[in-house]
């Protein structure tokens, strides 16, 4: 069935007139943008339409959608010029060829004029024409500034991110002898007397061997990173998004653009719509990570109990990092995903870089910024407010602890970055942020990546991009 939900389409309505007419600009009856709301049940619709934007022509569409067809009627808001108007509208969904090239999705329709206004009668009707607008990416709303993008974009930074996850979520379905291989090139998880994966051979995560201290400390050092570039820091989110208008009046400090360009995702954060990719499995989850009731039931219960103190004061640091690594941010990075892309030519590829040992250089373009990948995601503006939210849950995890046994924990810095010093609750003197030399060489990086991926056989699971599907 047709959904309207959570969508924004440029409509274009014109005269039904039949004459030759020199200029086309005469058939113009009038020109805007519909921005449909989520909604619980898909037959109901609500949203408005934005005539021009700047001089606050907007009205209120409610409405149903059935089988094929959608009816609305648009008010005219209060408050606005456009006070008063009352338009019907009706329109049917194009049906897609096959074989065709870049379709869009389409309604055709009619509208009529319900009720006069400034002199103009009511019943003249115009004929429609609405193109869906595809998903605004947050890169188009909250850029990172070039210098922090090119850096994070770049292959070193790519395969490092990649590496380090694949590493650790891998190391237990690695045959002895690419391990061996890994060792030899200092890439263990953790140190060689001490190696920390962070998920057993049949995928379930480790909770208490330290791998969850690797994962607050290496991204607390990728924050810092950045941060260190940024004129202002990038903050976390204070409180994971809940689900919001795709309006731009929610944001009322925001200067109004006579373009509109924000319609559809005003903060930057509204969530992208699912796609279907070849695994039946994965669509499911991903369509389910993305409904509104997710949130409301799984991700707001999240938000509270990791920074609920009672709860925190009972976790050493490790489980804190396992327990929010296996549940709300792998689901973050994927409801925040947005469908991938080929990053030259733009064009839709559901499975993304499919396979995971493919480093064509196309997958260092900037707009290669797919949550769903590490070697892409930490490119995304979202990563960083996400990788906040996650790294603000340290400090509130001390805070808990020292309010029950201040003693108990004691602050230090590793590698430049504020951390703890082992004792009962942190339990790994050296977290584990890259390789043992700390030697970033590219030519290295990629036979990991080589050794981690090809000769399947070896390994005994298959996925694209690990686990954040
Ligand atoms: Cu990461």
């Amino acid at each position: 069935m047709e959904n309207l939900s959570n969508s924004v389409w440029v409509c274009r309505s014109f005269y039904n007139r039949t004459e030759h007419l020199d200029d086309m600009n005469q058939l113009l009856f009038g020109e805007g943008k519909f921005v449909f709301e989520s909604s619980n049940a898909p037959e109901i619709i609500r949203g408005t339409m934005t005539l021009s934007p700047k001089n606050h022509y907007r009205l209120t569409l409610k409405g149903y959608l059935q089988g094929s067809h959608v009816r609305f009627q648009g008010k005219g808001m209060k408050g606005t010029p456009t006070s008063g108007w009352v338009y019907d509208f009706i329109g049917y969904f194009v049906p897609e060829w096959s074989g065709g090239i870049e379709q869009k999705s389409v309604l055709v329709g009619s509208l009529i004029r319900t009720a006069p206004h400034d002199g103009k009668s009511a019943g003249e009707t115009a004929s429609f024409i609405a193109v869906q607008r595809d998903f605004l990416e947050v890169r188009e709303v909250l850029p990172l500034p070039d210098k922090v993008l090119h850096m994070l974009a770049s292959r070193k930074h790519r395969l490092h991110h990649f590496i380090w996850h694949s590493i650790r979520d891998r190391w237990c379905i690695l045959s002895e002898k690419k391990r061996k291989q890994m060792r030899e090139k200092g890439w263990q998880p953790g140190e060689k007397s001490d190696e920390r994966p962070s998920i057993n051979s049949a995928g379930a995560p480790y909770i208490s061997n330290g791998s969850g201290e690797d994962f607050l400390f290496m991204h607390r050092r990728m924050i810092q990173e950045v941060n260190s570039m940024m004129d202002k820091p990038i903050w976390g989110w204070p409180e994971i998004p809940a689900p919001g208008s795709l309006d731009i009046d929610v944001i009322p400090a925001k200067p109004i653009s006579e373009e509109d360009l924000s319609l559809g995702n005003p903060d930057g954060f509204a969530v992208p719509p699912a796609w279907d990719s070849s695994n039946e499995l994965l669509n499911k989850r991903i369509k389910q990570l993305k409904a509104d009731g997710f949130y409301w039931s799984r991700m707001k219960w999240w938000d509270r109990e990791f920074k609920n103190s009672q709860y925190l004061s009972t976790l050493t640091l490790g489980e804190l990092g396992s327990l929010l690594e296996w549940t709300v941010h792998n689901d973050m990075h994927m409801r925040w995903s947005s469908v991938p892309r080929d990053p030259i030519s733009g064009e839709v590829l559901p499975d993304g870089r499919k396979n995971p040992d493919d480093l064509d250089f196309k997958w260092d373009e900037p707009h290669y910024d797919f949550l769903g990948d590490p070697y892409s995601a930490h490119v995304n503006p979202i990563f960083w407010r996400l990788h906040g939210w996650i790294d603000d849950r340290i400090e509130d995890w001390f805070q808990a602890h020292a309010a029950v046994h201040p003693e108990e924990i004691e602050r230090s810095e590793i590698k430049g970055v504020p951390w703890f010093k082992r004792g009962k609750w942190v339990h790994i003197d050296h977290p584990w942020s890259g390789p043992l030399h700390g030697c970033l060489d590219e030519k290295d990086m990629e036979m990991i990546v080589h050794i981690l991926f090809r000769d399947p056989c070896l390994c005994s699971k298959e996925n694209a991009f690990t686990h954040w599907y």
